[in-house]
């Protein structure tokens, strides 16, 4: 679907609702209902309120965004003080014929960062998505076989790391391995390398660039449940071993419809006591379509709520929104009747999730 055909179910705040001052109460917290907008005067970045706080504040970006959109790179630039590719990073992205490496969009994005004195989260290194086609297919036919698939993984990691050293704060080495029940994913990974290749995946990063936070990183894992337990047990048992694990990332993609996850504190608390580091990597909380001041109002608390959590955990030194702006959110592609999931809205107008983020910040740890 084009973006345009997209932009036609987005929501879009009414005038009035820009004009007013209103306040909407639900549950616990009161949050503005109006969008501002963006270049209204606010009393400090995101970005400044997060240095004071001693926590990273990042934003998925989207290359072809970055590139072709002023106001896109300066919010941005301003807001924030660390970035994450939204896909550009990705295998099918930087290697799309076997041995014909593309990495425009990726070095544009770190040259950027440097430029505006900014982190980068790598995302991701091994991944069931998104893998170029040369590689599922030569899986599926035959005529890549398992001896030579660990090497093509190996390569593919030592490469891309190695093409970043120095410049990746935190690594996504391993990306959604888990089911909710707690198996491991049916990939092509597990399937045809059984579960080291997860540990391989560490040894292999670590060796490239010694100093990157290497983390696994997975949805639905905010609260305790059989999911994040997958990933604690792996996590202790990766240690045991020896293995270079530095992270447990949380993306953090939530939805209203379903309520705010249980258990938040004692899920990072738990990591935290294994000496991991923790974060919040892809958040963005989704709402039925259309939107309305009350469903952006409860939004509003569900990233305050999870931030809150990241603030009051010392394991949790980073908090990443998956894109900032409406105007280039992946939600309505996959969820059609949902949307609206980010701070801003598609005029770069700020949303009551931007206060709340921006108060959260401001009260500090
Ligand atoms: O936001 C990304 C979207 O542009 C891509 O089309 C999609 C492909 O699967 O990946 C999206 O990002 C995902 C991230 O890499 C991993 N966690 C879930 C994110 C949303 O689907």
């Amino acid at each position: 679907m084009n973006r345009r055909n997209r932009r036609t179910r987005r929501f879009r705040l009414p005038a009035l609702a820009l004009l007013s001052g209103t306040l909407l109460v639900t549950g616990a917290a009161v949050q503005p209902a109006s969008a501002t907008p963006d270049r209204a005067h606010s009393p400090a970045t995101l970005r400044a309120l997060a240095d004071r706080a001693h926590v990273k504040i990042g934003t998925a970006v989207d290359g072809t965004a970055l590139a072709e959109d002023a106001t896109y790179r300066r919010i941005t630039a301003r807001e924030f003080n660390s970035v994450t590719a939204e896909n550009a990073m990705k295998w099918e992205s930087v290697e799309p014929e076997r041995g014909e490496y593309d990495w425009t969009q990726a070095d544009e994005l770190v040259r950027f960062a440097h430029r505006n004195g900014q982190v980068v989260r790598g995302h991701t290194l091994v991944w069931h998505s998104q893998l170029p086609a040369w590689l599922t297919a030569g899986v599926a036919d035959g005529s890549i076989g398992k001896a030579e698939l660990r090497s093509i993984l190996r390569n593919h990691i030592t490469t891309e790391v190695k093409r970043y050293k120095g410049r990746i704060q935190q690594w996504d080495v391993v990306n959604e391995v888990f089911e909710e029940d707690g198996s491991y994913r049916n990939s092509i990974w597990l399937q045809q390398l059984g579960p080291s290749y997860i540990a391989d995946a560490f040894r292999w990063a670590h060796a490239a660039d010694p100093k990157a936070k290497l983390f696994m990183n997975d949805y639905n894992v905010e609260g305790v449940n059989a999911k994040s337990t997958a990933y604690y047990d792996l996590a202790k048992q990766l240690l045991a071993e020896g293995v270079p694990v530095q992270g447990f990332g949380i993306q953090g993609h939530l939805a209203t419809q379903y309520g705010f996850p249980g258990q938040v504190a004692e899920n990072l608390a738990r990591f935290g006591a294994l000496g991991m580091q923790t974060a919040f990597t892809e958040v963005d909380v989704r709402v039925l379509m259309p939107a309305d001041e009350a469903k952006l109002a409860t939004q509003a608390t569900y990233f305050r709520g999870l931030l809150d959590a990241c603030l009051n955990a010392r394991s949790c030194k980073s908090f990443t929104v998956w894109g900032f702006t409406d105007k280039y959110s992946w939600v309505p592609d996959v969820f059609p009747e949902e949307g609206a999931a980010t701070l801003m809205d598609e005029e770069f107008g700020r949303k009551p999730a931007y206060a709340a983020v921006r108060d959260g910040l401001a009260a500090g740890r």
